[in-house]
């Protein structure tokens, strides 16, 4: 179905539509907020999420009107989600929402567009630090016009890694996450957490981390850098070592094969209900 779908117009109405959604997230990062809670506590939404996803599916649909779109928000508002084989763009309008509360500046906009279920688009933008990751399939993953490529690292003892505790505070989630931290701690360079999963698998493609580890998150939040991270050289799988599935809520990437393989040797697993 992609032969019929014009994805350069695509690509060209996302990028008009980001550039307006950046100025959202530029000048509500260090204004006041108004915070809704969500699932939890520690679950937030803020005007700013509302509004940049309303301005990029309103902008796409009027575009293209038999899209189908998924999005953090539209989800929370109820829509129901369903990845089919039609284009579908999977939108997180600010991924590192807790991050934006607290004008802590690791925040982006993540938007992919699938088509047969397979990314042909990725944009993940952090306005804030002027980062602009994107990638179109077959064609190398770019970090503000300059192509990227993931790090060299392939073994767990020289890896910096990326892990997560997320939003729930599911006490599972969080035994298996601590025991997973306590594992690898000792066996890597060192464990990063920026917040995003979005900007975790950004860094991951641009060689600034070897490895990115998440149970919990959303399609929203991974289905961006799992065309960059591959147009990186970086692989994207799942936690236990299958297949990657966009709407599981797991995630392992990294630099390598062999890396994230020792990585799945070493960590214990959570199953979350998927998307
Ligand atoms: C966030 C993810 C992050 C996860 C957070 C949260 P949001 O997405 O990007 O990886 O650890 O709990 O889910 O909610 O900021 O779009």
């Amino acid at each position: 179905m992609s032969d019929s779908i014009d994805l350069d117009l695509c690509y060209q109405t996302l990028l008009e539509l980001v550039k307006q959604a950046e100025e959202l997230i530029r000048n509500g990062i260090n204004s006041a907020k108004e915070i809704q809670l969500k699932s939890c506590e520690v679950d937030l939404v803020t005007e700013t999420d509302q509004q940049v996803e309303k301005l990029l599916i309103s902008g796409l649909k009027e575009k293209f009107p038999n899209h189908q779109f998924i999005g953090e928000e539209s989800t929370a508002d109820g829509q129901k989600n369903e990845l089919t084989d039609a284009p579908t763009w999977i939108i997180d309008p600010v991924d590192g929402t807790m991050n934006f509360v607290h004008s802590f500046p690791h925040v982006c906009i993540s938007i992919a567009l699938l088509i047969n279920k397979v990314p042909e688009i990725a944009i993940i933008t952090n306005p804030v630090l002027g980062q602009f990751f994107e990638a179109r399939r077959g064609q190398g993953a770019l970090l503000n016009g300059n192509k990227i490529h993931v790090s060299s690292v392939n073994e767990l003892s020289k890896a910096l890694l990326s892990l997560e505790v997320g939003t729930s505070r599911d006490p599972e989630k969080m035994k298996v996450v601590l025991r997973n931290v306590n594992t690898l701690v000792p066996l890597a360079h060192g464990i990063r957490a920026l917040g995003s999963a979005a900007l975790n698998m950004a860094m991951v493609a641009m060689g600034a981390s070897d490895s990115y580890i998440e149970f919990g998150i959303h399609a929203w939040d991974i289905a961006a850098g799992d065309l960059i991270v591959r147009e990186a050289g970086g692989v994207v799988i799942d936690p236990a070592g299958g297949e990657f599935d966009v709407m599981s809520r797991r995630c392992l990437c990294a630099s390598s094969m062999e890396l994230a393989q020792e990585i799945v040797k070493h960590i214990d697993q959570y199953y979350p209900g998927r998307d």
